[in-house]
């Protein structure tokens, strides 16, 4: 808001999905452009499009989201902008909420886009908005790379003036620089290459990185976030090196590097890959130097760095003892707390009735699954995710196993990764002529990352209305002939589609699609509390249960619980759905009455 953007783009992905949650709050009052897009690469094209009208733009994505947009953001390099565009790329090392810990700062390398990194709140906030200004001045789009540690901080931030920027907008039309067409590409790619040598030495006199003086000739070069754990760590050793805190990692600016190359013995402290050390590494040989680099040998590449890790690797560089703390601060063993889905979820009986349609169709099928709350139907008692990829590729691989499996191919598949990543597999579906059952949750948002509206959901960011387009509308036009959309907590007539379904695709040699749809359980209870309306549990009947176990272990609502011998519903965690009592066979379970 202080660098005056006029529009942010975003598909949520943890640890990103913040940023435009928080612009979309105060999007109305500051006349900023917010929106969900379907996907990444849509949200950076939507940010491209924004700074050919000489406005500022913010992208914003998590480290594999950065994947899906790398098309544009190759040919953004060549291009470079008119108007500010920062693309946060927020990566996740130690894979919290992801499906690996790629280093995307080795992106910036090969699109000759350059690459910052704030080493705390405060000063993400104070780079975000000199980067617009960087941006505009080298005509370079920018990525701001932070990490979970970082961007899930929260810290006391010093908020500047928020300056209403006034722009006319206005389309810079210049088919020349805009049309990657052949004969312009090469041009482009000297001229890039000028550019990143330029801010190679501009870099050097930026304020976000510092030389720190200090003690011996051991420099400790830091980058992004791990500076944080340096400073702490430099604490409990109580040792006071020289320091270099990089903020830009690339390009390497050139005087820094070449000062640091003045010390006999460097130690890179930096995330995940050896990105500024092998960057140093090979300044240090074009500059025939001989001075000790030492990085990945001290500190761990594989997960998260924390203060303990950096002091170890510290204390051995810098030749001190270091007696590393045990246990956690608060010395509390926390239960642990493995992920569920929830009480009342669409997912959960849908699942129950894909296995009950695969059981009556007396068919094995290997199941397909994508990335979203439903990825936990890997888990028992489901168990039904053979595998997990990336976005959309329950599909994509599912076909590569349906064109030589004996099985069928069961896909599940979310809303918002239907919408993301999933229609170009369903038209491969169709065309190439796939026999496989997609079964798309349709939960009514982006509920994994926190019930983000997506193209189905009838309203945008800040709550206000969007046209919806159904699943089952896309699916149709795709070419599919068999789609059916059944209520997911509706088992026995979900469980009926699916087995026609099953039989349908192997018949007809052709996909046949499923919408299971029920409104995220959690968000349900959310918008009733808001309406004031109460939930009405359900309950046991002891006196009729026969303890056949199908509700708890089968089931396995987290709100159906064994004790002392008999099955009870916690109701405070109910969710009030009435499938356990469908489901039940004694007709033990109904609404708490009275
Ligand atoms: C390329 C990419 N972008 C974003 C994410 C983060 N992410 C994980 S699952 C998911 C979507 C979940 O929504 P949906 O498919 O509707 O399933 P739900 O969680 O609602 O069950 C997102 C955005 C990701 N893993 N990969």
């Amino acid at each position: 808001m202080e660098a005056g953007i006029s529009a942010a783009a975003a598909y949520p992905g943890t640890p990103s999905t913040e940023i435009l949650e928080a612009l979309a709050e105060v999007a109305e009052e500051y006349g900023v452009y917010v929106e969900w897009s379907t996907n990444e690469k849509v949200a950076l094209e939507v940010g491209i499009g924004v700074s050919m009208m000489g406005l500022r733009a913010l992208v914003a994505m998590k480290h594999v989201g950065l994947n899906v947009a790398s098309d544009p953001l190759m040919s953004l390099g060549y291009t470079g902008v008119v108007g500010g565009l920062v693309v946060v790329s927020a990566d996740d090392p130690n894979a919290h909420s992801s499906q690996n810990e790629q280093d995307n700062r080795y992106y910036g390398l090969h699109s000759y886009i350059p690459v910052f990194e704030p080493s705390g709140v405060q000063e993400a906030k104070d780079m975000t908005r000199e980067l617009f200004q960087l941006s505009e001045e080298h005509r370079t789009a920018v990525i701001l790379r932070t990490t979970t540690r970082l961007s899930h901080s929260r810290g006391e931030v010093m908020f500047g003036a928020v300056e209403r920027v006034h722009r006319e907008p206005v389309f810079h039309r210049d088919p020349e620089r805009w049309a990657l067409l052949p004969p312009y590409s090469l041009r482009k790619h000297r001229e890039v290459l000028e550019r990143i040598r330029t801010l190679e030495e501009k870099l050097g006199e930026w304020p976000f990185n510092r030389f720190v003086e200090g003690d011996g000739d051991t420099l400790i070069v830091s980058a992004g976030f791990a500076h944080a754990y340096v400073r702490e760590a430099l604490d409990w050793l109580k040792v006071n090196p020289p320091l270099l805190k990089l903020a830009s990692t690339y390009p390497l600016p050139r005087a820094l590097a070449k000062r640091a190359l003045e010390f006999r013995k460097i130690v890179v402290v930096e995330e995940l890959e050896p990105f500024v050390e092998d960057q140093l590494r090979a300044f240090a040989q074009r500059e025939g130097s001989s001075a000790e680099i030492h990085g990945k040998d001290l500190f761990p590449r594989v997960g998260e760095l924390n203060t303990a890790l950096v002091a170890s690797g510290l204390s051995k560089a810098l030749g001190v003892s270091f007696d590393p703390p045990r246990g956690n601060a608060a010395g509390v063993e926390l239960p642990p707390r493995p992920p569920t889905l929830c009480p009342g979820c669409g997912h959960r009986s849908t699942y129950y009735a894909v296995k009950l349609a695969a059981a009556r169709a007396r068919v094995k099928p290997v199941w397909a699954n994508d990335i979203g709350c439903y990825t936990l139907g890997f888990f028992p008692p489901f168990r039904m995710a053979d595998f997990t990829w990336s976005m959309g590729s329950a599909l994509g691989i599912g076909m590569g196993i349906a064109r030589f499996s004996k099985d069928p191919v069961v896909a599940f598949i979310g809303d918002s990764t239907f919408y993301h990543a999933g229609i170009p597999g369903l038209i491969n579906a169709v065309y190439n002529q796939y026999p496989i059952v997609v079964v798309v949750m349709d939960n009514g948002v982006t509920a994994m990352t926190g019930h983000q509206p997506h193209p189905g959901s009838g309203y945008g960011p800040t709550g206000e209305k969007r046209p919806a387009i159904p699943v089952e509308n896309l699916a149709r036009a795709c070419g599919v002939e068999f789609v059916e959309v059944v209520p997911a907590y509706e088992v026995a007539r979900l469980r009926d589609a699916v087995e026609r379904a099953i039989k349908y695709a192997r018949e007809k040699n052709a996909p046949a699609v499923v919408v299971a749809r029920q409104f995220c359980a959690l968000e349900e209870l959310r918008m009733k509390r808001m309406r004031g309306e109460a939930v009405v549990p359900y309950v046991i009947d002891q006196a009729k249960c026969v303890k056949c176990g199908i509700c708890v272990d089968q089931f396995s609502c987290p709100a159906i619980v064994r004790e002392n011998g008999s099955i009870k519903i916690l109701t405070e965690l109910c969710a009030g759905c009435g499938v356990c009592a469908s489901i039940c066979p004694a007709k033990a379970i109904g609404p708490l009455s009275g």
